[in-house]
């Protein structure tokens, strides 16, 4: 044990009208919801590289938090760092964690310096996992950082450089396999453009479609069972970014044939960064299969970048699951907090209370959600308002021609009532349950 979380105990679940801020009101991950645990619905993960790797920069200022860890730059202190991440995982009694490769070791410049410290410190979270109940929901790589990546990674112009993406892709592959990870994650935050004068689009969106066609290829090849995910993101750090949103990911999978292969990871605050609702970007992928995992944080509404703050915002919370319960729940994705602190944040304790408090709003909003759909009343609703297609006139329509629909206008002199859409009543109904 490191001294790090002293004087912090495991968090218990106290119930909601427990005032101990070190404590869960409403996660109890033994609790029943709609047949299933909370904790199996929910499936948390910690993220790595904001609990642990992000030092506290912003764009006008750098470090403010220090941690034992850091300098990040030698094996030594990435140990260091693993055994305090998994004191934390223990503390909040985490089912699972993610990374990036460059969040567990430090950067050594070239591939195969950076080969060997993955797999040394991949083996060494390996062996803690070992004692551990905290499993591996997701790895990925971070080919957004180093300066080598500045134009794109399987996007770059230089031919070198997508070879960098793909064995650096392999190498964190191999690792999440080797540590049982459940997902593979890719987010091209320098897939994209900071200027068309110098972009050749559809050259960069072949070469991205060809790479993933590579990563599918290569998952099969070694058996990993878990789920390759893609996660949508319109800009930032890039202008422009190829993964705009679901519906961009999912038209550009069909495109390069990869529908049945590769799932999305979606995120809250990338949802707000695209004009978009989380549950709008939840529905769009269930609409379509193709929902695999959620970065559950919270983007400020003014701001107009990514903030990554914890979740707070229960309503939200609450519609982002129905989605999800709605479509089933997961398969082999889960919750990430992709979320950090505030800069100002400094101690140990604010990344336990932080982790508490997101926790406790998803437990919340899935108990409204699942309240929900056992009432009935939304679902009841969309029935109701679409029931007339439901008939044999309505659906036959759909293989008539507009001919046919127009001479029926004619002939039974069809001429809409307007109903209403009782928009207001919904959201009152939806009020009643978070
Ligand atoms: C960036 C972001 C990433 C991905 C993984 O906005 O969300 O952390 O989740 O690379
Ligand atoms: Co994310």
């Amino acid at each position: 044990m490191t001294s790090f979380f002293e004087g912090i105990a495991p968090i218990q679940y106290e119930g909601p009208d427990s005032t101990n801020p070190m404590a869960f009101r409403h996660y109890n991950p033994d609790e029943m919801v709609m047949g299933k645990r909370m904790e199996d619905h929910l499936r948390f993960a910690v993220a790595y590289w904001h609990s642990f790797a992000w030092e506290g920069q912003d764009p006008f200022g750098g470090q403010t938090f220090e941690r034992p860890w850091h300098p990040q730059d030698s094996m030594e202190r990435a140990k260091l760092k693993a055994d305090i991440a998994f004191e934390m995982f223990d503390i909040l009694n985490a089912p699972f964690f993610c990374w990036h490769d460059a969040d567990v070791r430090p950067e050594q410049g070239n591939f195969a310096d950076n080969l060997a410290t993955l797999n040394e410190i991949t083996d060494y979270i390996g062996d803690k996992m070992q004692t551990s109940k905290t499993k591996l929901l997701w790895g990925t790589a971070n080919m957004f950082s180093h300066r080598r990546w500045m134009s794109g990674a399987s996007t770059n112009p230089d031919p070198d450089v997508f070879a960098f993406a793909a064995a650096t892709v392999k190498s964190c592959m191999d690792a999440t396999h080797k540590l049982g990870g459940q997902n593979y994650v890719l987010w091209g935050g320098r897939e994209g453009y900071e200027t068309l004068l110098n972009t050749d689009l559809s050259v960069e969106l072949d070469h991205m479609g060809r790479f993933l066609a590579m990563v599918v290829d290569y998952k099969h090849k070694i058996g990993f069972k878990g789920a390759i995910l893609v996660e949508p993101k319109p800009q930032e750090p890039s202008k422009h970014q190829y993964d705009y949103d679901a519906a961009t990911c999912i038209g550009f999978l069909r495109k390069y044939g990869l529908e049945n292969e590769v799932k999305l990871n979606l995120e809250q605050g990338h949802a707000i960064l695209a004009g978009h609702s989380f549950e709008h970007e939840i529905a769009v992928a269930t609409a379509e299969g193709m929902l695999g995992s959620i970065d559950m944080n919270r983007n400020d509404y003014q701001s107009g970048w990514d903030t990554d703050q914890f979740p707070n915002n229960t309503p939200e919370v609450a519609l982002a699951y129905y989605h999800i319960l709605k479509a089933g729940g997961f398969d082999t994705g889960g919750t990430n907090f992709d979320a950090k602190l505030r800069r100002q944040s400094l101690d140990p304790k604010d990344l336990i209370a932080a982790h508490v408090g997101g926790m406790d709003i998803c437990a919340r909003g899935l108990k409204a959600a699942a309240a929900m759909i056992e009432d009935g009343g939304l679902e009841g609703a969309l029935s109701a308002r679409y029931a007339d297609w439901q008939k044999p006139d309505a659906q036959s329509m759909l293989n008539s021609d507009l001919g046919a629909i127009a001479q029926k206008v004619l002939d039974q002199e069809i001429n809409p009532d307007p109903k209403s859409g009782r928009q207001e009543i919904l959201e009152n109904y939806v009020n009643r349950f978070v």
